[in-house]
């Protein structure tokens, strides 16, 4: 028998992960906790088409830098339970701030599909979204959807299943820009020889360590000197010297599409 295909549900916060949720799960629900912290997770199961799905409504968060607890745990599950795939779900009647989060989970290297939720809301502020060429520059999937109505709810779930059957597809990074690129791709690279990425993608931890981030420091320098941590120092003066202004900001703002 085929194992099911992990669904975890993310998003920003009322976005419609809930709703979405419970359209694909029904009654087939089960509330706990994440283990060790007082954050609900909520689990179910469907099956659509023959195949078999378990679905996991993720907090909701703004991003993955893991300053929240809500932040900590999405990314968390998302790193160690390894879901086939990251259904991200996008208001898209606020379209811009909803996309920072989707771009992050591209970074991580998970398989994403995006739902353009709240289409109707959208459409009524006058807005058409053209989720083709959205796809395209993204490259992952975008399905719109009205979850208060159902509406593209088989739609998502067809893009999942074309998804985990072309696992191996061509990556889509997140490209940084001039002034940055090239201070990743170089850590990357040192990230890489020093194998303290472990199991994670080598370039998202390049960038984590840029962004000062408290959980992969410590996964990476708590086994002592390995001279990365001395090369991440580097390029963190060297970016806020050219750049003026500090790396984590320099970093969030080439993800939002600021120019420099
Ligand atoms: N108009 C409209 N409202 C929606 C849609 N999806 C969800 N909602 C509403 O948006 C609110 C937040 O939804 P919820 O699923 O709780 O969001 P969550 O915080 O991401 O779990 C609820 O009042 C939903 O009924 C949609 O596609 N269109
Ligand atoms: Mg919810």
């Amino acid at each position: 028998m085929e194992r099911p295909i992990t669904i975890a549900v993310a998003g920003n916060p009322n976005s419609g992960k809930t709703t979405v949720f419970n359209h694909l799960t029904g009654a087939r629900q089960h509330v706990g906790n994440y283990p060790g912290v007082t954050v609900e997770k909520k689990e179910g199961a469907c099956r659509w088409n023959g195949r078999d799905f378990h679905v996991v409504d993720l907090p909701g968060t703004y991003s993955l830098t893991a300053r929240s607890l809500e932040e900590r745990v999405a990314r968390n599950f998302v790193i160690n339970e390894r879901p086939d795939v990251v259904v991200d779900i996008v208001d898209a009647s606020n379209l811009e701030r909803n996309l920072y989060l989707a771009t992050q989970f591209i970074e991580l290297g998970v398989p994403v599909v995006v739902a353009l939720n709240m289409i109707d809301v959208a459409e009524s502020q006058g807005e058409h979204i053209d989720e083709e060429l959205l796809s395209r520059l993204l490259g992952v999937p975008m399905v719109p959807t009205v979850a208060t109505k159902g509406k593209g709810i088989d739609a998502l779930l067809e893009a999942v299943v074309s998804l985990v059957e072309a696992a191996g597809g061509p990556e889509i990074q997140i490209r940084y820009g001039p002034e940055l690129e090239p201070h990743i791709e170089e850590l990357t690279a040192k990230v890489e020889a020093s194998g303290q990425a472990g199991e994670l993608n080598p370039r998202w931890v390049a960038i984590k360590l840029l962004e000062n981030d408290d959980e992969v420091n410590t996964r990476v320098f708590d086994d002592g000197d390995n001279g990365l941590l001395e090369q991440v120092l580097a390029t963190r003066a060297h970016i806020e010297q050219v750049i003026g202004d500090d790396t984590e900001i320099a970093i969030a703002d080439r993800r939002y599409g600021c120019d420099y």
